[in-house]
């Protein structure tokens, strides 16, 4: 007698979706700036934050497409309540790490875009651990990560 297994295999893909994007991780000051020193860790990082937000590929970060992006990295979430108050920060973050003012932030700029918010978010943690959600491909993720010694 044979016995058929026709639905034993699980579709990958209606797989992906149960995968949780959010984290939860336990952070203090020294988890960021530990990692925006390590020069070679976080330039890989930035990079790879750079082409990821560099949809069109052309070399540098329009605002549509850093503002895109932004939420994400700075695992802010997406809760409508807060959509205007981001936007403002963002304008501002934009308007001001613009240095050339050419409407678009290359990668240098980029870099020190992202190492002031970096440091501005490790002193709103100070000294003592605070426990976070974060998302995945966010930066913070990324710091944790590399004082767990993963990056
Ligand atoms: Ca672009
Ligand atoms: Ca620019």
């Amino acid at each position: 007698m044979q016995i058929v297994y026709k639905y034993r295999s699980i579709n990958s893909k209606e797989r992906k979706h149960t995968i949780k994007k959010m984290s939860l991780a336990v952070v203090n000051e020294t988890t960021v700036t530990t990692f925006v020193e390590d020069m070679k860790a976080f330039e890989n990082c930035v990079k790879e934050c750079f082409e990821m937000l560099d949809v069109d590929g052309d070399g540098v970060l329009s605002r549509s497409e850093l503002r895109e992006g932004f939420c994400k990295l700075m695992s802010l979430g997406h809760e409508s309540s807060k959509k205007e108050k981001i936007d403002h920060l963002f304008d501002t973050i934009f308007d001001r790490f613009d240095e050339d003012q050419n409407g678009s932030i290359d990668p240098r700029e980029f870099k020190c875009l992202i190492r002031e918010l970096m440091f501005a978010m490790g002193r709103g943690f100070g000294n003592s651990p605070v426990l976070v959600a974060l998302e995945i491909d966010s930066l913070l993720m990324k710091a944790v990560e590399h004082e767990f010694g993963q990056i």
